[in-house]
């Protein structure tokens, strides 16, 4: 936890406040909520801050931001994921979580661009994620840490989301460790154990912002119709395309949320 801790006070210090309300990590997509969120108190580069990497995957910011609503709470804006893919430890994966846990945050919103395995739901669907089927053989903890992961995504934060959109559907993820994305077998493999979206983030976090007694919201942008699901073959660029696309509409949508959670928090 100390390097988190560490990060956290970084934070809040640039932003001249003691603690923030919620905490949100800006996944494929989602980049354009932050500016409907509020007004921008700091800016920081993610190298600037303990444990965090900018990212070489285009379509991830690169910063930590801190945003005041305008009812004067305070939201931690992460776009510096560290993947599983990426080699990287367990913790470095947690960390932006941990940081926003050390830094007070009792909300935890976790967005990602992700696949759909639902044929109805084309590329630019926001889906509210119910539940999570956690593929990686990996933990974020260590040791006898039994935590229970009933209800992780809170049924609360979801009913909160649908005020602001009824329409949302709702969906189990699937996180696979990736880096490539799946063979069409693996894809109804995966609809066989009753995953609705797959992607590569997401799960460890949830667990370690449950760990860390968190509330945890979560919230995918299908950008592409899963392997098989579909005739086109997968690019990162469609993901990309898909996501600005659908930009001004979900970063609407995640600021309506974020703001109704926070209030409600
Ligand atoms: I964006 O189809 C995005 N991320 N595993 N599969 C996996 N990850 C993804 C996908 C996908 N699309």
């Amino acid at each position: 936890m100390m390097r988190a801790e560490e990060a956290a006070a970084a934070v809040l210090d640039a932003a001249g406040i003691d603690r923030v309300d919620l905490a949100c990590t800006l996944g494929s997509g989602w980049g354009g909520a932050a500016g409907e969120l509020g007004e921008l108190v700091v800016e920081l580069r993610a190298d600037q801050v303990a444990g965090f990497a900018s990212s070489d995957v285009p379509g991830h910011s690169g910063t930590l931001r801190v945003i005041r609503t305008a009812g004067g709470q305070h939201v931690l804006v992460i776009g510096a994921r560290t993947h599983f893919y990426e080699g990287r430890d367990v913790d470095a994966v947690a960390h932006g979580v941990r940081t926003a846990a050390a830094a007070g945050a009792r909300t935890m919103v976790l967005t990602n661009g992700c696949g759909g395995l639902n044929p109805d739901w084309a590329p630019g669907t926001p889906v509210l994620i119910r539940d999570h089927i956690n593929l990686t053989s990996a933990s974020p903890l260590r040791g006898a840490h039994f935590v229970d992961m009933t209800d992780l995504y809170s049924p609360r934060l979801r009913d909160i989301a649908r005020e602001a959109d009824p329409a949302l559907p709702d969906g189990v993820y699937a996180q696979l460790p990736g880096p490539h994305y799946e063979t069409p077998a693996e894809i109804s493999y995966l609809r066989t154990i009753g995953a609705d979206l797959v992607g590569m983030s997401t799960a460890l976090e949830a667990i370690a912002a449950r760990a860390a007694g968190m509330e945890v919201f979560g919230i995918s942008l299908v950008t592409n119709l899963a392997a098989g699901i579909s005739d086109e073959p997968l690019s990162h660029q469609e993901v990309i395309d898909a996501g600005k696309a659908a930009a001004p509409r979900i970063g609407g949508l995640l600021a309506d949320i974020i703001d109704r959670a926070v209030r409600s928090s």
